[in-house]
């Protein structure tokens, strides 16, 4: 029985790489010099895409792929996946849920507390010999205590929100209804209502078409010159250009960001910005979750392949 041929969106670390390519016959889309070449010589062949949250698989490869059953993504997020290409020819998608909460939680806080107490500046204050030739940094501004509002209260803005918690701050939160798991926090219907009475806005809402630049520039304005935006989502939810406009003119007062438009070719004008903490896409970046992302990619597909239910369905 000839191995499952599986279209690989990205790479993978080397230990999933070594098992999927004992288990399946993997066809690595990502290194194809002439991707449709590629695509058509092995597409009509491929049944399943190994992909990761921010590469998906769009209509146009799932349609060179007749004999597609399943997409595995590595990842919690599968808005780059076109599910509606694969409601219309019931090929499931599965992806890594849970697994990465808390990590991708402790990343939005580590941004948060990073920004607002000038780690960075202050590595670099060491580093070119300010602190000895010019004394202290100038002063920074306190996190705990303060006010946040979480844009999105599913597993991971719950699991950032619990850790506020910890950090004494008053905590709301937004989404399409209130949750019966945050009792403790505030719901507030709309964004920019949110926004003005925070002091930090973590944007962790899973994105979609109805969350495109839920973060607009009302919502920026609303936040203001002494708040702070941390997104750990998808750049799609909030619209870029309302931020680097609000940033240059001091309408808001600093962002985090892990996620941009075109990543990894970020607007080149987030680097002149003030007042931004830039960072690689690596909320989820830790051996631990990797390994139990990529456990859970290859437990789906061995679960799909074997007729079993799968693990960790999306549809
Ligand atoms: C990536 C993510 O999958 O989980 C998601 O949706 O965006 C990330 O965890 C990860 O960066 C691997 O590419």
């Amino acid at each position: 029985m000839p191995k499952p041929m599986i279209l690989q969106m990205g790479a993978y670390p080397s230990w999933d790489e070594t098992p999927l390519n004992e288990a399946y016959d993997l066809r690595r889309y990502f290194e194809a010099a002439d991707k449709a070449a590629f695509l058509a010589e092995h597409g009509p062949s491929v049944r399943a895409i190994a992909t990761r949250g921010e590469l998906g698989a769009s209509r146009e490869i799932i349609a060179a792929c007749p004999q597609l059953e399943v997409i595995s993504v590595y990842g919690v997020g599968y808005d780059a996946v076109d599910l509606g290409a694969c409601r219309e020819r019931g090929i499931r998608v599965t992806n890594t849920p849970d697994v990465l909460s808390g990590d991708v939680a402790d990343f939005a806080v580590t941004m948060m507390l990073a920004q607002s107490r000038g780690v960075v500046a202050g590595d670099a204050w060491v580093r070119d010999g300010s602190w000895a030739a010019q004394g202290g940094m100038p002063l920074q501004r306190r996190a705990f205590g303060r006010r946040a509002g979480i844009l999105g209260l599913g597993r991971i803005g719950f699991e950032i929100a619990r850790r506020l918690t910890g950090f004494g701050m008053q905590i709301a939160y937004s989404d399409v209804a209130p949750k019966d798991y945050a009792a403790d926090w505030s719901f507030v219907k709309d964004p920019e209502t949110l926004a003005a009475r925070s002091d930090f806005l973590f944007v962790a809402a899973a994105a979609s078409q109805e969350t495109q630049h839920i973060v607009n520039a009302r919502v920026l304005q609303a936040l203001g010159p002494e708040g702070m935006l941390i997104n750990v989502s998808r750049a799609s939810n909030v619209d870029e250009e309302a931020l680097i406009a609000a940033l240059a003119d001091g309408t808001l007062g600093a962002a985090a960001l892990d996620v941009f438009e075109g990543e990894p070719a970020l607007d080149p004008r987030f680097r002149e910005v003030p007042n931004i903490l830039l960072q690689p896409h690596q909320a989820s970046g830790t051996i631990e979750t990797r390994k139990a992302m990529g456990e859970l990619v290859r437990a789906n597909l061995a679960a799909h392949f074997a007729g079993a239910p799968l693990v960790t369905p999306v549809i």
